[in-house]
């Protein structure tokens, strides 16, 4: 059978798929020349030099969409086709960029504390809340889970406009300065890819330019944003809130971010549910299977979609 290196965890019912049609070896026992396929995940990715050791790889299939973590550009230079899970976790990871937008909004964390400690009887009734209909939403990148995001939001009776780099055919408003989007919106909802492009675009000025009533959403990747600039101007009140899924040093959250009463946080679970999880670990081990079969894969990056 051949040879396939697991790098992170996978779930039960992948392995069982993969290890009546592959040899498995862990990170800690393999031989490089023998490794034609690679599982792994967006957080892990592959090491550059990790791959540049496997003279014989073909296949990187990534349980996730994000592939910021594997040079697809290395990979399609060397023949090896990378491939990920689109589309079929975009209606979780877009539930849950409306939940943190809900949960901000209607102070749910708060008023569930407040239940909890007994401050209802004691005090009253609690502080009012904002209400999440009729705000200016801005989508800084308007694909796959960008479109479900808006699609979802619908019944709260948005203003949907967005950033990305190339204009698209929505009805929705298009910036081309996420600054000056950043200046019109109530919230600004980041759903981009990470990597190099992307990195720290969510500035200081992005977020002075949200305002001190403006709401910063990061669903997508923790370098998307400028954690540091986040964690100032939410000490000092230049942006309201902040609503994350995604830090740039994962599991590390900073202690000032955790201390912050004005943030939601999440541990990474935009596509966290057994269904969507169920979903992602079929197509990832679908693209290992196929290759074996014919040597196509089912859903390969576009980097390497030539191959
Ligand atoms: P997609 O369909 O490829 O959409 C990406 C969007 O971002 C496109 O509209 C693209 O438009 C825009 N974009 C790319 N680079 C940009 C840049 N430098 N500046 C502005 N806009 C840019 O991807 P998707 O399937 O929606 O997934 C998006 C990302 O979500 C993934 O790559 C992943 O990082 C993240 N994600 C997170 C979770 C989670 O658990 N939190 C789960 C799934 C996905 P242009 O090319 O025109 O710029
Ligand atoms: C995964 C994600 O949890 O798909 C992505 O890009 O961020 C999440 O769905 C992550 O890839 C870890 O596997």
């Amino acid at each position: 059978m051949p040879d396939l290196l697991q790098i992170g965890s996978i779930t039960d019912a992948m392995r069982t798929r993969l290890e009546a049609a592959f040899t498995i070896h862990q990170l800690d026992d393999f031989d490089p020349a023998k490794i034609t396929h690679v599982v792994t995940n967006g957080h892990d990715g592959v090491n550059p030099d990790l791959m540049a050791s496997l003279s014989n790889l073909q296949v990187i299939s990534g349980y996730g969409v994000g592939y910021d973590a594997i040079d697809a550009n290395a990979a399609f230079a060397r023949g090896i086709k990378v491939t990920h899970t689109p589309n079929v976790l975009n209606q979780e990871v877009a539930t849950t960029a409306v939940l943190l937008l809900l949960a901000c909004y209607r102070e749910i964390l708060r008023d569930d504390a407040y239940v909890r400690s007994g401050d209802w009887e004691a005090k009253g009734g609690a502080p009012l809340t904002r209400g999440a209909d009729n705000q200016t939403i801005g989508i800084l990148g308007l694909g796959r889970i960008g479109q479900a995001i808006a699609d979802k939001l619908a019944p709260w009776n948005p203003t949907i406009v967005y950033h990305t780099r190339s204009k698209k055919d929505v009805d929705y408003k298009y910036y081309d300065n996420l600054t000056a989007m950043a200046h019109d919106c109530d919230v600004l909802i980041c759903i981009t890819p990470g990597g190099p492009s992307t990195n720290k675009i969510v500035n200081a000025e992005v977020m002075q330019a949200l305002g001190p009533n403006g709401t910063l959403i990061n669903v997508s990747r923790g370098s998307v944003v400028d954690e540091a600039a986040m964690v100032d101007a939410l000490s000092c009140g230049t942006l309201g809130w902040a609503c994350l899924d995604v830090f740039e040093d994962e599991p590390h959250v900073p202690q000032a971010l955790r201390d912050l009463p004005n943030t939601v946080l999440l541990p990474h679970v935009g596509s966290g549910t057994v269904e969507t999880r169920a979903a992602m670990g079929a197509l990832t081990v679908d693209n290992l299977l196929q290759h074996l079969k014919d040597g196509t894969v089912a859903s390969a990056v576009p980097e390497c979609a030539m191959l």
